[in-house]
């Protein structure tokens, strides 16, 4: 396999690197990247978090991506915080369909301090559920990520999206330095990163590469690494972009399985128009992680009983079997 020769294997990757990695003939890549996956994980295991959004709509960010953005009307109504009683009702649930997840977002820029005991509260309850516990609430200081430590949270998600320079053109209400800050004191806290973005924006391969090479090159790779595939939410700016070609998501997840060998990378947003087909072929491209649950955010999501069959297919089981949805 000459293609194997010519490349390091260890950061910080180069842009020329992680290039002609993208640009391999498709079958060197997906064997690569494959082989790579069989090396680090059982390739016929899949993780399962499941989502709730726990703060609907009115976000002052403008990401142009985002139905949530209170600049854009998109037909989504600005909701209150979640009580802790409906949030332990849907992990529960999640719990019972066999998600060992589970993963709470909000529509926020950033956490204010007086909203930091009624999550510390949630963190909790799920918790006690026996489940891993996942947040994404914009940006954190560095003292309220040590306090969502202490209340015990396993992971916080917090993604860059793209490349540097596509951000500016997508976001202007913050920095993609501002993300690096909070992802450095959620790392600096102990809590596990889940950080990726979403492809399909109409980034250029280039910004594709810069956003890869981005996350592998962060003093500590993700552990958890999500691909989005953009949703084109009717109202946002990026509603009439360019459909993805599927074999450029593919791509992308192959290159983030060689690059961070050891992290798990999530087939995330989009599944819900994806063929079975393209969904096997991520999976054997790499990702090894899915959310799980009729609803993303806003936005639908294939139903439970679907994924479970398409996995049952794929003769894939559960990543985790530490909650059996016959215990709930
Ligand atoms: N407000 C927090 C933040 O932005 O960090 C947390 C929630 S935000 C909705 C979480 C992530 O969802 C975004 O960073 C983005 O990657 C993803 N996302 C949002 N809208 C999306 C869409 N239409 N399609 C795909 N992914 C999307
Ligand atoms: C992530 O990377 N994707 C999820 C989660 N982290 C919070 C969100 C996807 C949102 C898709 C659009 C929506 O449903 O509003
Ligand atoms: Fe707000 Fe997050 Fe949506 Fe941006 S992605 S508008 S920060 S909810």
């Amino acid at each position: 396999m000459p293609e194997q020769q010519h490349f390091t294997t260890l950061p910080p990757w180069s842009h020329e690197a992680v290039e002609e990695m993208y640009h391999l003939p498709f079958n060197d890549l997906l064997h690569r990247a494959h082989s790579v996956h069989r090396m680090h994980f059982d390739p016929n295991r899949v993780q399962l978090s499941t989502l709730l959004n726990i703060k609907t709509g009115g976000c002052p960010e403008d990401c142009a991506y985002c139905p949530q953005s209170v600049h854009y009307n998109t037909g989504v109504e600005a909701g209150a915080l979640l009580e802790a009683a409906q949030v332990e009702r849907a992990a529960l649930e999640a719990r019972t369909h066999g998600a060992t997840r589970f993963c709470m977002g909000a529509a926020w820029r950033q956490l204010r301090d007086r909203d930091l005991e009624k999550i510390i509260t949630l963190v909790g309850a799920v918790k006690a559920l026996g489940m891993e516990t996942c947040l994404t609430l914009g940006m954190l200081t560095s003292e309220q990520a040590r306090q969502l430590k202490e209340a015990g949270l396993d992971y916080y998600n917090h993604n860059i999206d793209s490349s540097r320079e596509f951000y500016e053109s997508i976001v202007s209400t913050r920095q993609y330095d501002d993300r690096l800050q909070t992802l450095a004191n959620v790392r600096e806290a102990g809590i596990k990163v889940c950080c990726g973005g979403i492809v399909g924006m109409g980034e250029s391969v280039r910004d594709r590469i810069g956003f890869l090479a981005t996350l592998a090159n962060l003093p500590e790779p993700p552990e958890s690494v999500p691909i989005n595939t953009l949703v084109r939410a009717a109202g946002t700016p990026l509603e009439n972009a360019d459909k993805l070609d599927p074999f450029d998501l593919v791509r992308t997840i192959a290159v983030a399985r060689i690059l961070m060998p050891s992290s798990m990378v999530r087939l995330s947003a989009g599944r819900n128009d994806m063929s079975d087909e393209l969904q096997a072929l991520c999976f054997h491209a790499g990702a090894n992680s899915i959310f799980y649950g009729d609803k993303l955010l806003t936005t639908d999501n294939p139903r439970f009983d679907q994924d479970r069959e398409l996995l049952g297919r794929l003769g894939v089981t559960a990543a985790s079997e530490a909650v059996q949805p016959e215990s709930a």
